[in-house]
């Protein structure tokens, strides 16, 4: 197994697919998946295009469908769900299709839809993630964070780190074999300094920051803990993620 972290979706090459691709966006996008399947959810359909967003989920029955849009941090108006993980309680998910779009996880989603095997991972699901590598040992492994409109962020590749940091334990494989490119070293070397105050590594990030202004400070802690939901969200078809 060879690993690539790549940081933005702008990053990430065109060229070629892995065979298996995790797409990261800790704030909030993958954090958001996971608890929505976790909590009853019968799939997340991620857009970058509003409008086909709702002519597409106009298509469902009413009961069934929940739109969520998230721009610069905040609910898109006439939405039902804005982009908060707390708001996804089985009460309110449970048996729904959630129609999505946000600023940059769907975006990360989007670049790697054409792998054999797309999955999400955060950190809330992260041993999920790493269960899965040790299962099904995929040849090329991408890693690639959402960024912030093509930039770099801390929350992601802290993920990546934390990622590949267990899967080497677990499979008992050094870095320097595991790694295809500089940036799963890096990412590493994140993790392991911040891995006892991730939600102090949140404070840092510049979303993290823009979350807190915007009184998310529940969502970032939600965000920052580890392996708390055991969900798997795969691609089962372009666009659509299910529980594996
Ligand atoms: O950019 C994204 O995809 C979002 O996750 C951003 S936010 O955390 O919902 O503001």
């Amino acid at each position: 197994m060879k690993l690539f972290v790549y940081h933005t979706p702008e990053l990430t090459p065109t060229d070629t697919v892995p065979e298996c691709a995790i797409a990261v966006d800790v704030l909030r996008a993958t954090t958001t998946m996971a608890t929505v399947l976790a909590s009853g959810g019968e799939a997340v359909q991620v857009f970058s295009d509003l409008d086909k967003l709702i002519q597409v989920s106009e298509s469902w029955s009413r009961e069934k469908r929940l739109k969520v849009g998230e721009r610069g941090g905040a609910k898109v108006p006439g939405f039902d769900l804005g982009n908060s993980p707390l708001s996804c309680t089985p009460e309110i998910v449970q048996g729904k299709r959630l129609f999505m779009s946000t600023t940059n996880g769907t975006r990360a989603l989007q670049c790697i839809q054409n792998s054999k095997v797309v999955i999400t991972g955060a950190l809330i699901n992260r041993a999920a993630v790493v269960k899965y590598l040790v299962q099904h040992k995929p040849e090329t492994v991408w890693i690639v964070g959402s960024g912030w409109e093509g930039s770099y962020s801390l929350e992601d590749t802290v993920c990546a780190g934390a990622i590949i940091h267990s899967l080497a334990q677990e499979i008992q494989m050094s870095l320097d074999k595991l790694a295809g490119n500089d940036e799963v070293i890096s990412a590493v070397a994140l993790y392991s300094q911040w891995q006892n105050d991730l939600l102090g590594l949140m404070h840092h990030a510049s979303h993290g920051k823009r979350l807190l202004r915007l009184e998310c400070h529940e969502d970032l802690k939600y965000c920052s803990q580890t392996d708390i939901l055991d969900v798997l969200p795969m691609q089962q078809e372009i666009g659509v993620l299910k529980k594996s």
